[in-house]
C-alpha cells in the first residue's frame, strides 16, 4: 500500500482541524489551544502545532492527512509539514474575504517551498456575507477562468463534502503523475508563484500576470 501525505492548509478558522476531524477512519492528533490573540474574536481554540489523521483509499492508498496551524506565526511548522507532502489543500473561507489576502499569502509561501499538486478548497459558503467561488478565485489572483487550479467546494462539517475533497485531491496528484498530460492544472500554476512576505499583501496589490 502506497503512504500518500495530503497537507491542509488555510488561514485561521477555515475549517482544516474539521477537515481532519471528519476526513479520519482513525482518531486523530489535534493540538488546539485556547487563542489568545485576533483569532480568539471568532473561535475560542486554534492549533499551534497540526492535526493529524488516516484515510484508507480503497486497497491501494494510505492516505496521512495533515492540517497546518492558520496563523503566520506558526509558519515553521507550515515548512516542516509541506516539505514531506505528496499533496496539499488550501481551504479559503468564503465569509471572511478580507483574509483572502492571508490565504494568498500562504499559497505564495507553499510555492516557493515546493512544486507538488494543488487544490483550494473554498469553505463557509453557507454563510453570511459569503463571496461566491469565482470572487474568492479571483482574489486569490486566478484572473482567467480557463486557468483555474483545481477547486472544490467544501464544508468541512460534511464527511461527503470532506471526501469529495480527498478524491479531487488524489485525483491531482495522480494526475500529475500521467506523462502527457499538462501539468499545470494540478499544479495549479497558472498564476506566477509570488514570493513570500511576511507582511499581508495589502488587498489593492497588483494581481500577479498569468503564466505563459
Ligand atoms: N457554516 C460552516 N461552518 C464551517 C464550515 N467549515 C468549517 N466550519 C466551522 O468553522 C470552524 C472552523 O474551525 P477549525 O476547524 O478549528 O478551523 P481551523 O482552520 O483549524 O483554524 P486554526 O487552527 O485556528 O487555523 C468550526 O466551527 C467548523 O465547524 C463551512 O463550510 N460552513
Ligand atoms: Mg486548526
Amino acid at each position: 500500500m502506497e503512504i500518500l501525505r495530503l497537507v491542509v492548509t488555510g488561514t485561521p478558522g477555515a475549517g482544516k482541524s474539521t477537515f481532519v476531524r471528519a476526513a479520519s477512519h482513525v482518531g486523530v492528533i489535534n493540538t488546539d489551544r485556547a487563542a489568545t490573540d485576533e483569532t480568539a474574536q471568532f473561535k475560542p481554540q486554534t492549533t499551534v502545532a497540526f492535526d493529524y489523521g488516516r484515510v484508507t483509499v480503497g486497497s491501494a492508498i494510505d492516505l496521512h492527512i495533515y492540517g497546518t496551524p492558520g496563523q503566520s506565526r506558526f509558519n515553521f511548522m507550515w515548512d516542516i509539514l509541506i516539505r514531506r507532502a505528496h499533496a496539499y489543500i488550501l481551504l479559503v473561507a468564503a465569509h471572511r474575504p478580507e483574509d483572502i489576502p492571508k490565504a494568498k499569502q500562504i499559497l505564495a509561501f507553499m510555492t516557493n517551498q515546493v512544486k507538488i499538486p494543488m487544490v483550494i478548497g473554498i469553505t463557509h459558503l453557507d454563510c453570511p456575507g459569503a463571496c461566491a467561488p469565482e470572487e474568492v478565485l479571483l482574489r486569490l489572483g486566478y484572473i482567467d477562468s480557463r486557468q483555474y487550479p483545481f477547486t472544490v467546494l467544501v464544508d468541512s462539517n460534511s464527511q461527503l463534502s470532506v471526501n469529495m475533497a480527498i478524491n479531487t485531491s488524489i485525483l491531482a496528484l495522480l494526475l500529475s503523475r500521467k506523462k502527457g498530460l499538462s501539468n499545470d492544472l494540478a499544479f495549479g500554476h497558472s498564476v506566477r508563484p509570488l514570493e513570500y512576505q511576511e507582511t499581508p499583501v495589502a488587498p489593492k496589490a497588483k494581481v500577479a500576470s498569468r503564466q505563459r
